[in-house]
């Protein structure tokens, strides 16, 4: 007898979001489509929501674990790939200490329930300080910025897109990306939501991307250049009197020394640089402070180059001026259901310790991932022996990838939690798979506290597992070999001591929610789940939402959240100014003195001419996801999307012709791709995705290999970084074109 049912659930695939609804029969899912009733995205997904099905039945997927042997890779079971981790790992952490272990996270560990919640502890197991991340290559500016201005690095203001009047949105595409550090499903019906209701949205762009095309107005910018174009902003809001705090005035210091800063950068001394014209900015700024509610948002574009951080800050420092942080339709701080308060007395700080080979300081606990291969390849105490890489493609991902490739390669051992043999993974030994999206329960720790509305939904697994492993157990079982008590150690009773120990600490500390109750009462609740569904029961109980174990009947717990498969509302975001200040005056810091030095140095810039050659951008495309979702058909046919995007002025020049072959090159590497002649990038400009080249021997990626594009990566040197959050520079890169 075969039953059809419907299930709900949350697409963990970007940041936005989605409700999908699945339907299921015999085990086998028969249609995914967008959620009407969810209550944030209300049937809203991208082609990528419904492909769920086609990855859980990707026959290159890994369903068990793979070890390489001399002839190649050989299936094994979890406990034999277990105590070959071991054999790879303990001899060498201890002789050669725990830093010879290097960890490598990537970006889908933040949408994963495991990520959030266990590769904390696998860190500490192994006791390395060589931990990279995706973040590096990412976000880092932002979290830098945040902790100087705020006080901690995850108080990041999102943009309240629903209730502004005016988008000023820097680097960042989410009509094709789904939007970033502001989860929010369907980006283009609020943006013409926002339209409709008579406000405006502007983007700086050096692309004329999708989300430029529908914006009111788009400026083109000079790769690299966006401090200098917000601080121009910064400059007139000062000189023309139109900045306003308000109530924030009493909550910031360090006004005056942004000021000064300001009046040395002003439209007229960065408009050439920019290449955007100095009338232009003031009418900009203007628009924007005479908005009834304004916001300034700046993502990939704005975070992924040399002056990344200052850019990030400069965002917030404008949205201070124009009275729009923590005000509603400005830049405000989400209030997650399973969040806790930043705690006061514990600034924020950088710079604990430094990489060995570069001296590189520490953000966050990790080291940029672009000096990654130096700490492989450079002999000495400390050099990086054996990896642990978790959901991770940093061959694609990460600066020269060939580098980085041959690094890998020569590696003692190297350990991948991933379900994908991929240009990475393919350097293992041990390949160890987690479940695929639908196999297992989600909910959004990360994203919830980066949502433009406060929401939480829970989804329970939609199919049952295989002989996979719940990620949460595999890295349980890492983190316990890791801490030599091996392979065969009980992932299930380190948990429970985990939860146990929470909780009595819970109960004896006065400020808990659940001071002074019965830990066995509360236990009791706890133990229905295992794993991370029970710490996120745990947090929501004790959260800013919950029910206190049975005190707020309303409040919300796991079991509430299945009660409700569409989610639950909380509402739009709250002022939450000055209680989520942490810093140590209590303040917003508007002039950190770290970045106060960093921009003066962006001033100096402008004394050199600069070098006039092409320079080289990224961009996504609403049917790819990093280097990862290549595999699917569904995805990745038609037309060919790898192209390199030139402009036709720059194509005549280089004498090339639209769809022929040229070679991309700088002192780095090269690269021989189709090009794409077209008037959407601006002269000067060429533009290639990222996360392909996926032609390399060796991966089980059958559909990808017939459409491998190229690593855009190979021709991003690692030499180049933000140096206060040691950010990959990946857009702005010189490079040359030519003929093939
Ligand atoms: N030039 C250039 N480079 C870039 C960027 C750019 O804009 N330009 N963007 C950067 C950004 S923002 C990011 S986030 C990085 C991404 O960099 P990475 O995180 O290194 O790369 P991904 O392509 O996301 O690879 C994800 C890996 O995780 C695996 N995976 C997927 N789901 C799961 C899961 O649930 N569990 C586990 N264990 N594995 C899973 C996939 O098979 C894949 O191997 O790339 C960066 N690189
Ligand atoms: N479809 C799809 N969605 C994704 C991903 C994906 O790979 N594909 N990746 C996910 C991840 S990990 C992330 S972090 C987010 C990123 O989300 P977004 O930040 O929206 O990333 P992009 O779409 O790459 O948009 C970056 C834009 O910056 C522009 N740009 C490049 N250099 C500069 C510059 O110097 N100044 C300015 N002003 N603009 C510049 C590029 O032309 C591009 O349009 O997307 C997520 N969503
Ligand atoms: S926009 Fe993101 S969350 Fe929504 S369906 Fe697409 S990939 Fe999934
Ligand atoms: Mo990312």
């Amino acid at each position: 007898m075969s039953e059809t049912t419907t299930t709900f659930r949350t697409c963990p695939l970007c940041e936005a979001t989605c409700g999908l609804e699945v339907t299921v029969r015999d085990e086998a899912v028969t249609r995914i489509r967008g959620d009407r009733d969810d209550v944030f995205s209300q049937g809203f997904i991208c082609p990528k929501g419904s492909t769920l099905r086609q990855l859980h039945d990707d026959p290159d997927r890994l369903r068990v674990p793979v070890i390489r042997r001399a002839d190649g890779w050989e299936q094994v079971s979890w406990e034999e790939a277990f105590r070959m981790v071991e054999a790879g790992l303990r001899p060498l952490i201890e002789k050669r200490g725990a830093d010879a272990v290097a960890a490598y996270l990537g970006n889908p560990n933040a949408h994963t329930m495991a990520g959030p919640l266990y590769l904390k502890p696998l860190l500490k197991a192994i006791g390395t300080k060589n931990i990279f991340s995706a973040s590096t290559v990412d976000q880092m500016p932002k979290h830098v910025s945040s902790g100087l201005m705020f006080g901690h690095p995850d108080s990041i203001p999102v943009p309240d897109i629903d209730r502004t009047d005016f988008l000023l949105m820097l680097g960042a595409d989410p009509f094709e990306s789904n939007g970033s550090l502001a989860t929010a499903p369907d980006w283009p019906g609020r943006i013409k939501a926002l339209q409709e209701r008579g406000g405006k949205m502007v983007v700086v762009d050096p692309r004329r991307s999708r989300t430029a095309r529908e914006a009111n107005e788009h400026l083109f910018i000079r790769p690299g250049t966006d401090a200098l174009l917000l601080f121009a902003i910064v400059a007139v809001l000062f000189e023309e009197d139109l900045a306003s705090p308000g109530r924030l005035n009493e909550l910031t210091a360090g006004i005056g020394e942004v000021a000064a800063l300001a009046a040395r950068l002003s439209p007229e001394a960065v408009a050439d640089r920019c290449g955007i014209p100095a009338e232009t900015i003031r009418r900009i700024t203007r628009d924007l402070a005479a908005a009834p509610t304004g916001v300034a948002y700046g993502r990939i574009g704005t975070h992924t180059v040399e002056f990344g951080t200052v850019a990030a800050w400069l965002v917030d420092v404008i949205n201070v001026l124009i009275g729009g942080l923590d005000a509603p339709g400005g830049a405000m701080f989400p209030l997650a259901a399973h969040a806790r308060p930043p705690r006061p007395g514990r600034p924020f700080r950088t710079g604990r310790w430094t990489s060995r080979v570069k001296g590189y300081p520490e953000v966050r606990g990790e080291l940029p991932v672009a000096t990654l291969s130096d700490e492989i390849e450079t002999p000495g105490d400390g050099q990086v022996r054996a990896l642990v890489t978790v959901a991770g493609n940093p061959v694609l991902s990460t600066p020269n990838g060939t580098r980085l490739d041959r690094a890998l390669a020569s590696l003692d051992f190297m350990v991948s939690v991933d379900f994908y043999l991929n240009e990475t993974t393919r350097h293992a030994d041990v390949i160890l798979p987690p479940p695929p999206p639908l196999s297992r329960a989600h909910y959004d720790f990360a994203f919830y506290t980066l949502s433009v509305r406060n929401i939480a939904n829970y989804s329970p697994p939609t199919l049952s597992r295989n002989a996979e492993m719940d990620e949460w157990e595999i890295l349980t079982r890492l983190a316990l070999i890791a801490s030599g008590q091996g392979a065969g150690a009980d992932p299930d009773l380190a948990d429970g001591w985990g939860i146990a120990t929470t909780v009595n600490q819970a109960v004896s500390s006065p400020d808990s929610p659940i001071a002074g109750r019965d830990p066995e009462e509360i236990l009791g609740h706890l133990n229905q789940y295992r794993g991370p569904v029970r710490i996120l029961d745990y947090l929501l109980r004790t959260g800013p939402y919950g029910d206190r174990f049975g005190e707020d009947p309303d409040g919300l717990s796991v079991a509430k959240l299945v009660e409700h498969p569409h989610g639950v509302d909380l509402g739009p975001l709250q002022p939450r100014l000055p209680e989520l200040l942490t810093t140590a005056s209590g303040k917003i810091e508007l002039a950190p003195p770290q970045i106060m030095e960093e921009a003066a140095r962006l001033a100096t810039t402008l004394d050199h001419a600069p070098d006039g050659g092409l320079v080289l951008v990224g961009r996504r495309h609403l049917r790819s996801n990093n280097s990862w979702m290549h595999n699917l058909e569904v995805l990745v046919k038609g037309k060919e999307r790898c192209t390199l995007q030139m402009h036709p002025d720059d194509a005549g020049i280089a004498g090339v012709q639209d769809g022929g072959e040229v070679q991309v090159s700088n002192d780095t590497g090269a690269v021989t791709v189709q090009v794409e002649i077209t008037e959407d990038v601006m002269p000067g400009v060429v533009s290639l995705p990222h996360g392909w080249g996926h032609d390399v021997p060796g991966v089980r990626l059958s559909v990808a290999a017939r459409r491998p594009g190229v690593n855009s990566n190979l021709l991003a040197s690692g030499q180049a970084i933000d140096p206060l959050s040691g950010n990959a520079v990946l857009n702005g890169i010189p490079v040359v074109v030519s003929p093939s």
